[in-house]
């Protein structure tokens, strides 16, 4: 059997020596994604450790809402901070202040395609309409966010608003990446899993479907992930609604479970723990091999059902890559 293409949510980062290295010396975590240099460098970094299969582009999901103009800062150890944001009127579009504020991410996709060689895939992504919203109402991240859910369902038409122009946003965005180079792109819905229906078809698959249809219209060859974090049960209809080539999955919709359930044409990506990385050992080896059989005979993409967790010894993501290489045996 021929070992599965692997990457890793969060490949780059901060359990990485060289990646905390050079973010010290670069000064705040915007400077970083907006430095090609420097996003270049530290997107390639993992690959010269463990030759992953394709690299993701350095970046932030919030880089939207920075250059949609509302004020976003990371704070060190404690994650990002975005500036109250009025909603009476909602944010205007304005594509040329858009890119302007993002062309040199657009510059960093352009130089990585460019350095890359030809069979590794180069990943764009940004955040989903959805998750990016809850950060932009609440301000910071606390994994519930309910002041962001009370804002949405107190006021649904004028939330439909931003989703719609975040909608918009996203697929200029991510048309952008694939004009300058990148391979396929992954829309990253985190927060997913916390929208009850009819709400997660609403402003979950619904503006999914609508991204992905105007990056096919455009894009036929780019290749087209979801990842609706936690969503469960729902994650069939999403794959269906959206018409995505690949969904990434985690415990809540395992491989196992995606396996029987989701058409063939679907490629499978995830599902493994990152503590389970994190923690290495005989664990790791164990649930390894398990997704790996229970991936046999399915397009798959192995990935982790999240992203890589700080503490995670690099030599443990070096063991991982060794088992994916040799195969399942
Ligand atoms: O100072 C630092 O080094 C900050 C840590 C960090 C890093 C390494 C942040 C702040 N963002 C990133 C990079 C990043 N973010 C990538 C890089 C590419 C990769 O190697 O995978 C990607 C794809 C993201 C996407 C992202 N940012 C998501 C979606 C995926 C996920 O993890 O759920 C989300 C929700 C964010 C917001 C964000 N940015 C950073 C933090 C700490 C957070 C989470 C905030 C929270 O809710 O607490």
């Amino acid at each position: 059997m021929s070992p599965p293409p692997f990457w890793l949510m969060r490949q780059a980062g901060r359990y990485l020596p060289e990646y905390r290295a050079l973010r010290e010396r670069a000064g705040s975590f915007l400077d970083m994604c907006f430095t090609p240099d420097l996003a270049v460098e530290v997107t390639l970094q993992p690959l010269r450790r463990f030759d992953m299969d394709a690299a993701i582009l350095f970046s932030d999901i919030l880089v939207v809402p920075h250059s949609l103009g509302q004020e976003v800062r990371f704070v060190e150890g404690e994650g990002p901070r975005l500036a109250p944001f009025g909603f009476s009127p909602a944010p205007r579009w304005e594509p040329e202040s858009f890119d302007a504020a993002l062309a040199a991410v657009y510059a960093a996709v352009a130089r990585l395609r460019a350095e890359l060689p030809p069979h590794k895939s180069l990943i764009g992504f940004a955040g989903a309409p959805w998750t990016v919203a809850c950060y932009m109402v609440q301000g910071h991240g606390d994994g519930i966010f309910s002041a962001a859910k009370r804002f949405a369902f107190s006021d649904p038409g004028g939330f439909d608003q931003l989703i719609a122009i975040l909608t918009t946003a996203t697929t200029h965005y991510l048309s952008r990446q694939a004009e300058n180079g990148a391979d396929v792109v992954q829309l990253f819905d985190s927060w997913a899993g916390l929208l009850p229906e009819p709400y997660f078809t609403r402003w979950v698959t619904g503006p999914a479907a609508e991204i992905f249809s105007g990056l096919r219209a455009r894009f036929p060859r780019l290749g087209l992930l979801g990842f609706p974090r936690q969503a469960g049960r729902l994650v069939p209809a999403y794959a269906a609604a959206t018409g995505a080539d690949g969904v990434g999955l985690d415990a809540q919709f395992p491989v196992t479970a995606a396996r029987e359930i989701l058409p063939p044409t679907v490629a499978l990506q995830g599902d493994l723990d990152p503590a389970l990385l994190c923690a290495g050992g005989v664990a790791l080896d164990d649930a390894v091999r398990r997704l790996l059989d229970a991936a046999s005979g399915r397009p798959f993409v192995f990935n982790l059902a999240h992203g890589v967790m700080k503490e995670t010894p690099p030599a443990h993501v070096a063991r991982l890559a060794e088992i994916l290489r040799r195969g399942a045996a």
